[in-house]
């Protein structure tokens, strides 16, 4: 908005009348926003001064789509399609200016116009489906008239954006503007004029031809085969088959797929992500205006899967990095798993020079006094606390001042790190979650002493390589973890109840986790928590005889599954039935219907995100959403474990837990004091706000 308050400003250049978009931070559709372009465009289509209209964005960008806050709202005249159709009905050319994104509504709103120019960088793009949504301002209709069915199909059912380049290729973008933008947009509109060039209407263009008869067949079968629960997907391929038809109808069919999802639960669990992943970066603690240190250089402790991980986020973020290893022999294998990272990157189509640049950023070294002067060291080595204290009261030494000390521990004391040093407001955990290369979550564990720039810097560092950083409090596991070990002994008790490892993996897969615990187990190595478990005291019988019995999981060939050599698709296997059978002393078996196993797990984890709330180990409900969803795998289309928690409803979760409470005789799974009370205020996680 600019300083008049006006969403949209227009201003005159001869005859040419320019339709700035001003709507910070991406030019939303918003109503208020397209009740002032609707009301603008009128009035430039009824001066008669005016001869050609340019619309353009300020800022970053054109229109980053519509106001995704206001689907959970009935929608308010005028729509998107109401703009385009007073444009369509106009008689004056009207050129949409495109720079940084034209997405969504904002690529629709783009197409209704008689041209469209764009800078070299633009990128364009239908992504309604990763918010669970189809377009739904007649881009289904128009984009398949202008580029065709193949890149339509591509581009609105797999929602990634296009180039200005390509898009001018395939004739989405009529001219690609090399100097500034709105002038060039200008020439464009005065050459229209001068040459009376019509004003093309994609709806007038014919429908797009079918590139042949088994395209929508292969289309639906490609999705099929990637047993996707989504149901957008489906809803898009269905669309753009209507483009088939006459426009009108065709629009109207998008209408009506469009309403049949827009507030559907997969649609809304998405945009809840959408949102909490971006709410996650903002936090209390770190004030408005904190400075960040610079990251410019990163030393790694310990080059074991993780710490070697942790090197290659660096290096493929551009990052100089040392790595510490112990001795030769224990670098020589961290810098061979390097290789084979990258030799996996040079299959999938890195280029080869790109990874000689990105290996040529990690250094090798077996002595800490060498890690150079890196501004952020972190410590990956096995979870030993008297170790990691040794080596961070040596890094405080070896460390330039001002560095920051981070930890990858995923339970121990970081205050305990923290005293040792000199510098404890400079120390803080960086979490990082198994495959590290893969996961985007991290999770920035401040500790008592942490101050706000030091947090801010570690924040920014996640975003350098391209994670999701959400702030936690120091407490063992954190946030992800304890609602992992909550999950651990749901399943444990479910195993001595009798039911099959099998029955359990399959009801959380079709509940949507892309694998059942005890694979994912099999997966990460039964022996990490299984040495998580005994530093700390705790049992698992069932999970534990798995393990003495020597079946670590993937790496044996045997843990809950067993696994033929060189592959890593679990088998069900009787020899680790008889284990836990052993153990538990019954070979009776228990049937509990699949819902029930998930609900039960589910109720379980989210009783601990209840309790982690209260505590103020996370800041609120959505970043243990964000944390599970993209740290663990729970599926996004259903929001995370608080988000579906709110769905299912506090009130009917509390009975489930007191219940179970009573029923296993087991005080952890008596309803924490915060899901009974806001059960009892009729509320959900989402109402949940900290008040100290
Ligand atoms: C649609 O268009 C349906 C149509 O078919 C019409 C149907 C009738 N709405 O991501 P960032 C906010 S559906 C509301 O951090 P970046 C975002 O929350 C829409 N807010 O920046 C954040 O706010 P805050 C289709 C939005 O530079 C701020 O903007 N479009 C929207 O990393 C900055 O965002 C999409 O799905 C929005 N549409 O990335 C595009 N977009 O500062 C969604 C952003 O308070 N957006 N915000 O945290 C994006 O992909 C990225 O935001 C974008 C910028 C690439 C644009």
């Amino acid at each position: 908005m600019n300083e008049r308050g006006m969403l949209v400003r227009t201003e005159r250049v001869g005859e040419v009348a320019v339709l700035t978009i001003d709507s910070p931070p991406v030019n939303a559709t918003s109503h208020a926003l397209r009740s002032a372009l609707k009301k603008s465009i009128d009035e430039a289509l009824l001066d008669p001064a005016v001869k050609a209209i340019v619309l353009i964005g300020a800022g970053r960008g054109f229109i980053a789509g519509a106001d995704i806050s206001e689907f959970d709202r009935p929608r308010a005249e005028p729509l998107i399609p109401h703009i385009i159709a007073a444009i369509e009905q106009g008689q004056k050319p009207v050129i949409a200016a495109i720079h940084g994104h034209a997405l969504g509504g904002g690529l629709e709103l783009s197409m209704g116009c008689h041209y469209r120019v764009a800078t070299a960088e633009a990128r364009l793009g239908q992504p309604e489906v990763k918010i669970g949504l189809i377009p739904g301002a007649g881009g289904t209709q128009r984009l398949p008239r202008l580029v065709g069915l193949k890149l339509a199909l591509d581009m609105i059912v797999g929602g990634d954006p296009i180039s200005a380049k390509t898009g001018l290729e395939h004739g989405l973008i009529d001219q690609i503007i090399a100097g500034d933008l709105l002038p060039g947009a200008i020439a464009f509109a005065e050459r229209v004029m001068r040459d009376r060039m019509p004003l093309k209407r994609v709806r007038d263009l014919p429908p797009p031809s079918l590139p042949d008869p088994d395209f929508f067949t292969r289309a639906r079968g490609d999705l099929l085969r990637r047993k996707s629960a989504l149901t957008a997907p489906q809803r898009c391929i269905d669309a753009v088959e209507a483009s088939l038809l006459p426009f009108d109808q065709g629009l109207k069919r998008e209408a009506e797929l469009f309403s049949g999802i827009v507030f559907g639960d997969q649609s809304r669990a998405l945009r809840h992500i959408f949102f909490a992943e971006r709410d996650a970066s903002k936090t209390a603690a770190i004030p408005a205006g904190t400075p960040t240190r610079e990251i410019a250089q990163v030393a790694v402790i310990g080059g074991g899967t993780m710490g070697s991980a942790i090197a290659l986020c660096c290096a493929d973020a551009g990052l100089p990095v040392t790595l510490i290893e112990a001795d030769a022999a224990a670098l020589d294998r961290a810098m061979a798993t390097l290789r084979r990272y990258y030799d996996g990157a040079a299959k999938r189509g890195t280029a080869p020079a790109e990874i000689e640049r990105r290996l040529a950023r990690i250094t090798g070294s077996t002595k800490l006094a060498e890690i150079g002067a890196p501004d952020l060291v972190i410590e990956a080595v096995i979870e030993d606390l008297a170790l990691k204290q040794k080596i961070f009261a040596e890094l405080d030494r070896a460390a330039k001042p001002g560095a920051i000390l981070a930890t990858n521990t995923s339970y121990l004391d970081i205050d305990a790190l923290a005293s040792v040093t000199g510098r404890p407001e400079s120390v803080l955990g960086l979490h990082f979650f198994s495959p590290a290369t893969i996961m985007r979550v991290m999770e920035v564990v401040r500790t008592k002493k942490s101050t706000g720039a030091a947090l801010a810097t570690g924040m920014a560092f996640g975003r350098k390589i391209r994670k999701i950083p959400v702030l936690v409090g120091a407490c063992d596991g954190f946030v992800g973890n304890r609602l992992l070990t909550q999950r651990g002994r749901e399943v444990e008790r479910l195993l001595a109840e009798g039911v099959a490892i099998p029955a359990i993996d399959e009801a959380m897969v079709a509940f949507g986790f892309p694998m059942g615990p005890c694979a994912a187990g099999d997966l990460a190595g039964l022996d990490i928590s299984y040495r998580a478990r005994k530093q700390r005291g705790r049992n698992l019988p069932l999970a534990d005889a798995i393990v003495d019995a020597g079946r670590l999981g993937q790496k044996t060939g045997a843990g809950y599954y067993r696994y033929e050599p060189g592959s890593r698709a679990p088998i069900p296997d009787r020899e680790a039935q008889r284990i836990i059978d052993a153990a538990r002393g019954s070979t009776a078996q228990s049937a509990v219907a699949p819902e029930e196993i998930v609900a039960r797990v589910l109720a379980a984890m989210i009783n601990e995100g209840a309790r982690i709330l209260e505590e103020g180990i996370a800041e609120r409900a959505s970043d243990i959403d964000v944390i599970w969803v993209y740290g663990y795998g729970f599926p996004a289309y259903r929001g995370g474990p608080m988000f579906y928690a709110d769905q299912v409803g506090l009130a009917a979760l509390r009975d489930r837990l007191a219940q179970s409470a009573e029923r296993f005789g087991d005080p952890g799974l008596k309803p924490a004091p915060l899901l009974d009370r806001l059960a009892r205020e009729g509320k959900g996680f989402r109402e949940f706000v900290r008040t100290s």
